[in-house]
């Protein structure tokens, strides 16, 4: 696990650590310490392959999206690549906001200079002149640490004009700061908030790849979906796609929490089992019992006792009726009050919802009074109508928000009530 320090436990099945091999390891504000551990070898690379061959690489490695909807990072380059319209922004985006996430953070803080390497691969690829790192509010530590890795790569020529010698290549990256709204990290409310109006997303389509910011081609990747690009490049596609799965390859961070005995961030294969990664983690406290597991955030699913041989993959994930999200492992033994938790879930999507649209505006604050009502078995409940406004209520969600928020704001609940058996414990 990695906690801000070295990692010290070994990874399942894994060669050793890609994503998270300097951190704890290096001086994060030393550029010599990053070059001497490989740092700008993939920037080279990338120089030398060109924009259609980094696209091809990445592509052929399947590399998909680590922020939550796995979208392949390949198809989002070419498209905005191929785009006219000039120019092309790129935005990282690190407003890591999903409860139970801090895989970002610990990048950002112990690897700072490949998260900028990183940007400036993605820039090149995609035909990009500026890129601007949209950094969560409450990351003080991670701010300080990517000012010093900006200012240092632009003396050395790791960024600014004609970069590493290569003519007509130019980019530059800003940092811009949230200011505490989880919505914000919904990648078209990101542009609202740069572009200096309020942080609500936009709907879709267009996409960002042929309308984001400013109105222009915008590639938007998460952290960790960008510092893969570097192991890619210096690995060889080939030899990347043969960690993980067929569908699922790569390297993934999971943010292990809750009731667990080391909790961290762990680097894995996808496809190692949720059992293999909470043995990793030394499993629940001594003498406690598994309750379950909230996998993929506030936004996904819980996963039972008796399901830990799932494989983490996307795939698997999806199949078992939750998701990986941003790699949230929330891990609840005997002793967690599971109505308590569901009534905080309820509780963050009314507080974070934009108030953009009716469905989640309204919905989010009907389905956090019915959980009260649930949870509390107040007098006026009658659980049995309180079960079934909950379903109707997460459905009108689910189908008619603007946004992820509002559309998976229910996810977690229904999945209490269906996988955990909560229904029957709320109605008895
Ligand atoms: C071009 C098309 N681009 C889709 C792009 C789209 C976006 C990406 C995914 O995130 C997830 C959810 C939660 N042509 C395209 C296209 N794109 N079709 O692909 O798009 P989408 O709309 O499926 O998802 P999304 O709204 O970007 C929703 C997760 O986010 N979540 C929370 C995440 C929190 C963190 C964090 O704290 N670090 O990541 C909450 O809902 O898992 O799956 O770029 O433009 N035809
Ligand atoms: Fe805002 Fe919720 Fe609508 Fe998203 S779904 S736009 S968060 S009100």
């Amino acid at each position: 696990p990695v906690d801000g320090g070295r990692a010290e436990v070994p990874q399942a099945g894994a060669a050793g650590l890609r994503l998270l091999k300097r951190v704890g390891v290096v001086d994060p504000e030393s550029l010599d310490d990053y070059r001497a551990t490989g740092g700008y070898a993939a920037l080279r690379t990338a120089l030398l392959l060109g924009p259609s061959g980094v696209i091809r690489e990445v592509t052929d490695a399947k590399l998909m999206g680590r922020g939550g909807a796995a979208f392949p990072t390949g198809r989002k380059w070419d498209a905005t690549a191929r785009q006219p319209v000039r120019p092309h922004y790129l935005v990282c985006n690190a407003d890591e906001s999903e409860p139970g996430t801090f895989k970002d953070r610990l990048l950002m803080e112990g690897d700072p200079f490949a998260v900028i390497e990183s940007m400036t691969i993605a820039g090149f690829a995609a035909g990009c002149s500026r890129g601007y790192l949209y950094l969560r509010g409450e990351y003080p530590r991670a701010l300080h640490l990517l000012r010093n890795a900006i200012a240092r790569a632009r003396e050395r020529n790791f960024l600014g004009e004609n970069i590493m010698g290569h003519e007509g290549f130019s980019f530059d990256i800003e940092i811009r700061r949230g200011a505490g709204a989880y919505i914000c990290g919904e990648e078209t409310a990101i542009f609202n908030s740069i572009e200096g109006f309020r942080g609500e997303p936009r709907s879709k389509p267009p996409f960002p790849v042929e309308s984001g910011l400013f109105g222009k081609p915008t590639v938007v990747n998460n952290v960790e979906t960008l510092v893969n690009v570097p192991v890619i490049l210096t690995e060889g596609c080939e030899a990347y796609t043969r960690i993980g799965t067929e569908a699922s390859t790569g390297p993934k961070l999971f943010c292990l929490s809750g009731n667990v005995s080391r909790p961290g961030v762990y680097e894995v294969p996808f496809g190692t089992t949720l059992g293999e990664l909470l043995d990793l983690a030394g499993g629940v406290p001594p003498g406690r019992e598994l309750r379950a597991v909230l996998l993929g955030g506030a936004a996904g699913g819980f996963v039972r006792p008796d399901e830990l041989d799932l494989p983490l993959t996307m795939e698997d994930a999806r199949a078992a009726g939750t998701t990986l999200g941003s790699g949230v492992v929330l891990v609840l033994d005997d002793t967690a009050d599971l109505g308590s938790f569901l009534l905080r879930i309820a509780a963050f999507f009314r507080d974070e919802s934009c108030g953009q649209c009716v469905p989640c505006r309204i919905g989010t604050v009907r389905q956090e009074e019915a959980m009260h009502r649930l949870v509390g078995k107040r007098p006026l409940s009658t659980s049995a109508a309180d079960l079934q406004l909950l379903r109707e209520v997460g459905q009108v969600m689910r189908d008619s928000s603007i946004c992820g928020l509002g559309q998976t704001a229910w996810n977690a609940i229904e999945s209490a009530l269906d996988r955990l058996g909560y229904a029957q414990e709320a109605a008895s």
